[in-house]
């Protein structure tokens, strides 16, 4: 019986965990979670699926082992993912915008701070928590899976980009950890129902960025029995009739291609205001235009308060990450990245817009793949 134990405990453990998780880094893990009582978790600025699906699912693990932990995020998590926390939890997830001081107190009292999603703490990914965080003294541990993170500002790094998603990171540490052993029947269906909403916003519902491991994560989490069909039905169907109607309306008179196989949109704040858009309402928009053919990259552009938000994305053989980084102030990962143009630095205004993109795709493409395309 105790062998029978001992083996099923060996052939989860070995079979359900991944060798890009060091032994010693978890460890250190344990040790540095053991010994703090409250922790903040934190992510990027405007939350995405990821980044809200990987701090609830820390969140709850922590709870669960009895931890009192927090959420901050730099600013207010979109209404459309509000479904992945219920009334409880909600007082434990703060925007520090919206609430500064609490923020503050909580950052500078925890014993531990989890950043995850993002790797630099840089006031275009941390917005209002920049300066808490970089002032913090406790322990920092970086969840992530961008290009290039900031080493020294953390005490535990882990780090890979060869991954779906933080969310999937994260579900191959925690089944790491001795608490599980490798059985993701192990984990609550709350932890579990996040992870999945993580890992399936990030690869698109898994058109991009899956990996082995990412369906192996799938395949552990559904035996485990997470609810695929509600969570999709949040994900992707309870979106507002307007959502759609502006999508239409952008793709059918505001698209352009250029003959560089760039497509891009524009959404000025008139229009905005005019179909009373909300956060995380446009998610997705960027990846309509990757289905013509003839379109390499995609652009999306989005006027904000006193600049203009980036989104890029690219089929492959073309870096949406190296044209981000060259002329849109940003970076991400290879086929999906982001940045922003600021006024009056490189546009004037958002009439500018067109042409400036234009302009630089053009040189970009022709540096890069040659005057041919190629
Ligand atoms: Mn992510």
């Amino acid at each position: 019986m105790i062998c029978n134990i001992i083996c099923n405990f060996a052939i989860h453990f070995f079979m359900n965990t991944m060798n890009i998780i060091d032994r010693e880094d978890i460890g250190r893990l344990c040790m540095l979670a053991g010994k703090a009582e409250r922790m903040v978790i934190t992510a990027h600025i405007r939350p995405d699926g990821d980044a809200m699906g990987s701090c609830t699912a820390l969140m709850r693990f922590l709870r669960e082992s009895g931890k009192e932990a927090y959420i901050i995020f730099p600013d207010r998590y979109p209404d459309n993912l509000a479904f992945l926390a219920d009334s409880t939890e909600r007082d434990f997830i703060l925007s520090a915008e919206d609430e500064p001081a609490r923020a503050a107190g909580l950052v500078a009292s925890c014993g531990l701070i989890f950043c995850l999603d993002f790797n630099k703490f840089e006031d275009s990914r941390c917005g209002a928590l920049r300066k808490p965080l970089a002032e913090a003294a406790c322990d920092k541990v970086l969840i992530d899976h961008h290009l290039f993170p900031d080493r020294d500002l953390f005490s535990l790094v882990f780090s890979e980009t060869e991954i779906s998603s933080t969310a999937e990171l994260l579900f191959w540490i925690l089944m790491a950890l001795p608490q599980t052993g490798g059985d993701p029947k192990k984990l609550s269906p709350g932890v579990a129902a996040s992870l999945m909403a993580g890992m399936t916003t990030d690869t698109n519902n898994f058109a991009n960025s899956v990996f082995p491991s990412t369906l192996r994560m799938a395949s552990m989490l559904l035996e485990a029995g997470v609810d695929r069909d509600a969570l999709l039905g949040h994900l992707y169907n309870e979106y507002p009739e307007r959502r759609l109607r502006l999508l239409g309306k952008l793709l059918y008179s505001e698209m352009k291609i250029t003959e560089d196989g760039v497509a891009y949109m524009i959404l000025d704040r008139k229009t905005m205001t005019e179909y009373g858009l909300r956060e995380g309402e446009t998610e997705g928009f960027v990846n309509e235009p990757l289905s013509i053919g003839k379109v390499r990259m995609s652009i999306f552009i989005k006027e904000d308060n006193g600049y203009f938000r980036v989104s890029i994305r690219s089929k492959k053989g073309v870096s949406a990450n190296r044209c981000a980084k060259k002329y849109f102030n940003g970076g991400g990962h290879e086929l999906a990245s982001g940045g922003r143009l600021y006024a009056p630095a490189d546009i004037k205004d958002i009439s500018e817009a067109a042409g400036y993109v234009e302009r630089v795709t053009h040189a970009f493409m022709t540096e890069e793949y040659g005057p041919d395309g190629k």
